[in-house]
């Protein structure tokens, strides 16, 4: 049907002065050329527009809506969904228009002249079925009222059978752009914004992925009238990026996390850095480019490419692609404009000796201790790693969050990533009674396991701790290695490792520090604690609490003084230990004050919390 040679010709016609999108450098890697003319395996300019890229058995699927040629938007420039295929995400096999509009029957869903938009393609693993999204005004009916088509296939390069459409978000005037995004447990959600009254709405849908199941829910922290979403997950976290709204023109991206693909929503301004020198945009025209998708590399490690499109309504077959590497590397997305880059952006990142210090942190800052505790000389401790918790994300290139259940005598105790939370400036633990059962409570728990693990240092924690009634704040440490673990650990010392407790704060008006060793099975455990009389320290909001660990010896701090003093050779831990925040309930029990049970703000439903302003961990810069 189409004289490709004919359309290449024109093609470079209207492009001369711009360069093809694909280019090989001198080491022979080819390299992806953001916002220029990108050529399928025909030479024809790529037709996929507002799409996405579902992968499948070792290739990758890229859906966009075809446009047709010499037809501008008001023209109805919609033909249906277009697919391509490839193996590398860079030279794409034309698998042709896998659904079409109908050019014959004016009175099908999509006839002719209806606005197919947005195109999103989903496999869905029970019915071995592709199943594909788009935005669908019908023929005549203009922007106002929009329906979710739905088409179906068995193969991933079609042909797409239009199956049924809904109104999206659960309103009669359905919704506008959107994403769809199936979580780890296989539910797929409908992510869009609804109509009219342009709020960002939230809908789970059944197991086949045909319909809505059960109620909308409005994205909570997310600006009304956010356009082009494209969400991924990222180590447990929610990551979104979108757009205002402002027609075909671009505008400023917008950035969201959260912990539950429900919400609450954080924001997280502009993840876009840099200058578009094709286009000559920047980051407050996002380039010239609107979101559309956000694309996982397989086979690389945490490697994603943001995918945005140039549109141009006059003509949009001539609209063009811009898809930049996303760094992770701070935990956030960051999006850098770059002319040309290839795959190895990923790698070297992979390699590259990433700092743990957070930036926020002051560039002054040392181990804080008042003069009568400082006894060693100014100016010897750096910082090696700090959380100030400022920015409202939690930082999984530094923590893990818990998902863990412990049996107590007469609680169960249950830890997720709902009970820890980053907001305000601090990392919160939260503690509640659980809706599992009678006896269930929830606590949130973080570590550094395998992410961050110092040997010696000086650790210190600025925290409000809970008060004690019948539940407990501890910032403490565990050995990466074997320490611990019996039969392994137990040499009747703790320089193997130790659970060391810098804080556990389990009593009113005091707090516990110490050591316990040589496993906890009797009769080899052992411990070393001591209660260190703390009048007031729930009058206060904020405390510091320090940890200076030496070869020698270990001291512990209160507020900048030494509480606490440890020495014998036996007791001093000489391996790599990882960093432990935890929040803990108890029933009846001799550690703690009060019982949970009897915990009258918690039985009838509050939620309290223990918060830490920073961690920090020094180094001595003259050990070693
Ligand atoms: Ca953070
Ligand atoms: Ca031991
Ligand atoms: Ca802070």
């Amino acid at each position: 049907m189409i004289d490709k040679q004919r359309q290449m010709r024109k093609w470079f016609i209207y492009f001369g002065f711009l360069f093809l999108s694909i280019t090989t450098n001198a080491q022979g890697l080819i390299n992806i050329t953001p916002a220029k003319v990108w050529l399928d395996n025909n030479g024809v300019p790529i037709n996929a527009h507002g799409g996405g890229v579902v992968f499948f058995e070792g290739t990758y699927y890229w859906y966009g809506e075809h446009k047709l040629e010499g037809k501008s938007e008001a023209q109805f420039a919609d033909g249906g969904i277009h697919c391509y295929s490839s193996r590398d995400l860079i030279n794409w096999k034309d698998e042709g228009v896998v659904l079409s509009v109908d050019y014959k029957d004016s009175t099908n869903d999509l006839a002719y002249g209806c606005i197919l938009e947005r195109p999103k393609v989903v496999y869905n693993k029970k019915n071995k079925e592709f199943v594909a999204f788009f935005k669908l005004y019908f023929r005549g009916v203009g922007y106002e009222t929009s329906n979710v088509g739905v088409a179906v296939s068995k193969k991933p390069n079609g042909p797409f059978t239009y199956h049924h459409k809904f109104h999206g978000g659960g309103s009669p005037k359905g919704s506008g752009d959107f994403s769809m995004f199936r979580d780890d447990d296989g539910r797929l959600y409908h992510l869009t914004v609804r109509k009219p009254d342009k709020a960002f709405v939230i809908g789970k849908l059944d197991s086949d992925y045909y319909y809505p199941e059960g109620d909308y829910q409005v994205g909570k922290g997310i600006e009304l009238h956010t356009e082009a979403p494209a969400v991924i997950k990222r180590k447990g976290v929610y990551h979104m990026l979108g757009s205002g709204s402002s027609g075909w023109k671009p505008n400023v991206a917008r950035y969201y996390t959260a912990n539950s693909i429900l919400g609450e929503w954080t924001y997280h301004g502009n993840p876009c850095n840099g200058y578009n020198n094709v286009d000559s945009l920047g980051v407050e025209k996002t380039y010239g480019g609107q979101s559309s998708y956000i694309l996982q590399v397989q086979g690389k490690d945490d490697a994603y490419i943001a995918l945005f499109d140039i549109w141009k309504p006059e003509n949009p077959i001539t609209g063009r692609y811009i898809w930049l590497p996303i760094d992770f590397s701070s935990g956030k997305m960051v999006i850098n404009w770059r002319d040309t880059w290839n795959f190895a952006a990923f790698s070297e990142k992979k390699s590259e000796k990433r700092s743990f210090v957070d930036p926020q942190s002051p560039k002054d800052a040392a181990p804080f201790m008042l003069p009568d505790s400082d006894n060693l000389l100014a100016g010897k401790w750096t910082l090696d790693f700090s959380d100030e918790f400022n920015d409202n994300i939690i930082d999984t290139n530094k923590w893990t969050v818990e998902n863990t259940t412990r049996k107590r005598v007469d609680i169960t105790l249950f830890a997720d990533d709902k009970q820890v939370e980053e907001r305000n400036g601090n990392m919160f633990i939260y503690y509640r009674k659980s809706t599992i059962n009678d006896t269930a409570y929830n606590a949130g728990r973080f570590n550094s396991k395998g992410k961050y693990a110092p040997t010696y240092g000086f650790l210190e924690c600025r925290m409000h701790i809970v008060k004690p009634n019948g539940h407990q704040m501890a910032f403490w440490m565990m050995p990466e290695g074997s320490g611990m673990k019996a039969p392994e650990g137990v040499d009747g010392t703790a320089n193997d490792g130790a659970e060391i407790d810098i804080m556990e704060g389990n009593k009113s008006n005091a707090y516990s520090n110490g050591l316990h060793w040589d496993g906890y099975a009797k009769p080899a455990h052992k411990s070393n604690g001591a209660l260190m009389k703390t009048p007031g320290i729930h009058d206060q909001e904020y405390h510091v609490y320090g940890f200076e660990w030496t070869p020698t010896y270990l001291k512990f701090y209160y507020d900048g003084k030494v509480v606490r003093v440890m020495d014998d050779p036996k007791l001093i831990p000489q391996v790599a230990h990882f960093i432990y925040f935890s929040g803990s309930c108890f029933g009846e029990n001799n550690w703690v004050d009060g019982d949970i049970r009897k915990n009258e703000f918690i039985q009838k439903g509050g939620v309290d919390k223990s918060y830490i302003d920073y961690v920090r961990v020094y180094k001595n810069t003259t050990e070693k």
